[in-house]
């Protein structure tokens, strides 16, 4: 018998292509199968008890279609319900209809409710009050125009009355003024401009001209009506003393691109009529303002663009809470960046981490520091890695507040940079000269990174994306990140926890439950996947289970005070009182563009009490705000009982 003859290498080479292509072509024919079996396997997986109790889960919640909102705003309410705020949602058409959206959402039975929503609330700054009730003041007067869509030249006119005779005088939109080259300009809204007022210098009388500002178009399009210099203009219809007591002054008008405006609304979202109830105007409109309580439980509205979307120049101002209205805080002065991240510490400063999100200068106001209330002055902390990237980074003061430690993560360069960091950092505020140290770096460079503090002192972090709202970033049309982790502050580290499934960038938010899970939606990407068309605003809504959801028996709160005073010892029920290593007392989040400065977890020192524990509450305000707190008894394998709503007076 002949031997069979050795294939040639050609052959060999032949036959082997022939192979696989005939696998090609089995893979092809088949893929349904063999993802339908990868998908399957992946399930398996991550629905095993063994890898829920290392990583936790993700489920996505049914939300009926017309309970789907654009997620801006969220906030845990006493009442244990999510209030989710939308507004207008960074939607034009939905602004220009007047479509303004709140949804509330129950987790205890899933259920949604609908709010009415007064006025256009996108993008206002919010915080709790001692009374549970929630401060949401500023919001959306205008949206902006790009340049390409501006044919008539616009710009803000300053209309002065140095008449203090006459009383405040009206004009009504569509009021022309003239300037020097001849050409009209015609008012956009109505305004009223205010007497001018007199005051006695010893024998001299200083008038102070009245004034009002509101926005014109030239009456003619295309460059001619462009006006570089500023000027005087007057106004239509006016005769004798009125032509030269009452005129316009404009600094430029021109075709440049007309940021969002700011309103100047605030209410009080009360948990318990499910309502907003108007408060006092504030003194200035604001867009993108943050919200922060001082210890005395009045608020301060810091930064913002204001009605003509022009970045407030420092003038930040206070709500009188008792007085329910809003008054200029002059002696406050000082420039920050939209939404900057305010953390009130424990000797009632205010600690600016450098986190902020969407506009301000490029230079002045963006170093981190200790902001004293009582006389303005402002400790700078250095130290801060990656100090340009601080756009669109989130931070928190780390479980227990009591370490003083505030944690940034992540962040951008300012305004549309593809750059992004993986840094983050950790200021101990208690130090006598704090700086930023080093933390552990992220996975991957994240912007909108969302932070949450669990009831066992550890802070999960989600969402994010890489590249500036979800899109190009490094050679990807998509950059939005689905690794979540846990970092732990006891080991200065990260875990992993189970991949969300929904990519969470701009105007995303994420907020802890009182069962303990997280409730992560919205998502506000420039571009659709292929990243050539507008992106589509996310309206999902997943749930994450933290693994101390799976390890077993959870310690109960059987009863206690639903009111209790700072710096008193109270006692609570709990059948589990040997088992119970940690109680934390833990603010609810109130969330917006990666800003939370609510929520904070207070430790209480334990003793055992007959049929439970005696928690001591902390004496300072700065530590424990007046205000609702969830309760939380965790035992010695770090599982948490579900919270319970406490006041704390
Ligand atoms: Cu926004």
């Amino acid at each position: 018998m002949n031997p069979r003859p050795r294939p040639t290498a050609t052959r060999r080479l032949l036959s082997g292509f022939v192979s696989l292509l005939v696998l090609t072509v089995l893979v092809v024919v088949n893929r349904p199968m063999v993802a339908f079996g990868a998908e399957a396997l992946h399930e398996f997986q991550i629905n095993r008890l063994s890898y829920t109790q290392r990583y936790g889960h993700w489920s996505r919640l049914p939300v009926p279609e017309n309970f789907r909102v654009n997620a801006i705003h969220a906030a845990l309410l006493r009442t244990g319900k999510v209030l989710i705020i939308a507004g207008s949602g960074n939607n034009r058409d939905n602004f220009e209809a007047g479509t303004f959206r709140t949804v509330l959402f129950d987790p205890a039975n899933d259920e949604f409710t609908e709010v009415p929503t007064p006025t256009d609330v996108f993008c206002a700054g919010h915080t709790f009050l001692a009374s549970g009730k929630l401060l949401i003041a500023g919001g959306t007067k205008s949206y902006e125009v790009l340049e390409k869509d501006i044919d008539h030249p616009a710009g803000v006119m300053k209309i002065k009355n140095e008449s203090a005779a006459g009383g405040p005088r009206f004009f009504p939109k569509g009021t022309r003024l003239t300037g020097r080259n001849g050409l009209a300009y015609l008012t956009r809204a109505d305004v009223t401009v205010p007497a001018a007022t007199t005051m006695k210098h010893g024998d001299a009388v200083m008038t102070h001209a009245g004034e009002a500002e509101v926005w014109v178009d030239a009456e003619r399009a295309g460059d001619a009506a462009i006006v570089r210099a500023p000027g005087q203009y007057a106004l239509a219809g006016l005769t004798g003393a009125d032509r030269r007591n009452l005129y316009g002054l404009s600094d430029k008008i021109t075709r440049e691109k007309q940021e969002y405006g700011g309103d100047d609304t605030s209410y009080e979202f009360d948990p318990i009529t499910e309502r907003y109830q108007r408060t006092g105007d504030m003194v200035q409109p604001r867009w993108y303002p943050t919200l922060a309580e001082t210890p005395n439980g009045d608020v301060l509205a810091v930064s913002g663009l204001d009605g003509f979307g022009r970045m407030l120049p420092g003038d930040n101002e206070r709500y009188l809470t008792e007085q329910r209205r809003w008054v200029d805080a002059p002696k406050l002065k000082r420039v920050f960046p939209t939404y900057p991240a305010l953390h009130l510490m424990q000797d009632g400063r205010l600690f600016f981490s450098g986190s902020n999100s969407g506009y301000g200068s490029d230079t002045e106001g963006r170093t981190p520091g200790l902001w004293d209330l009582t006389n303005n002055k402002f400790q700078v902390v250095p130290g801060l890695p990656d100090a340009r990237m601080t756009e669109t980074s989130s931070s928190v003061l780390l479980p227990p507040a009591q370490d003083q430690k505030v944690m940034i993560f992540g962040g951008g360069e300012i305004g549309e940079s593809p750059v992004s960091t993986r840094r983050t950092a950790i200021a101990d505020l208690d130090e006598p000269k704090p700086a930023y140290r080093p933390g552990p770096d992220l996975p991957q460079p994240a912007r909108y990174l969302s932070t949450v503090l669990l009831p066992d002192d550890t802070v999960l972090t989600t969402g994010g994306s890489s590249g500036y709202r979800g899109g190009e970033y490094r050679g990807q049309t998509r950059s939005d990140l689905f690794n979540t982790q846990i970092y732990d502050p006891s080991g200065n580290r990260f875990a992993d926890a189970a991949d969300s499934t929904i990519g969470r960038n701009y105007h995303s938010e994420a907020i802890l439950l009182p069962d303990g899970r997280v409730i992560t939606m919205g998502s506000d990407p420039l571009y659709d996947p292929t990243g050539r068309n507008p992106g589509t605003f996310e309206q999902r809504i997943e749930v994450y289970s933290p693994p101390y959801l799976y390890k077993g028996d959870r310690p109960t709160i059987d009863g206690g005070p639903a009111a209790v005073q700072r710096g008193t010892t109270v006692t609570f029920a709990t059948a589990d009182a040997a088992g119970i290593r940690a109680a934390r007392l833990m603010r609810p989040s109130a969330v917006t563009h990666v800003t939370d400065v609510d929520q904070r977890s207070v430790a209480l020192d334990i003793t055992t009490a007959p049929g439970g524990l005696a928690l001591s509450i902390p004496k300072e305000r700065g530590l424990v705000p007046s205000g609702w707190y969830l309760l939380y008894l965790i035992d010695a394998e770090g599982v948490p009982s579900t919270g319970r709503w406490v006041q704390v007076r």
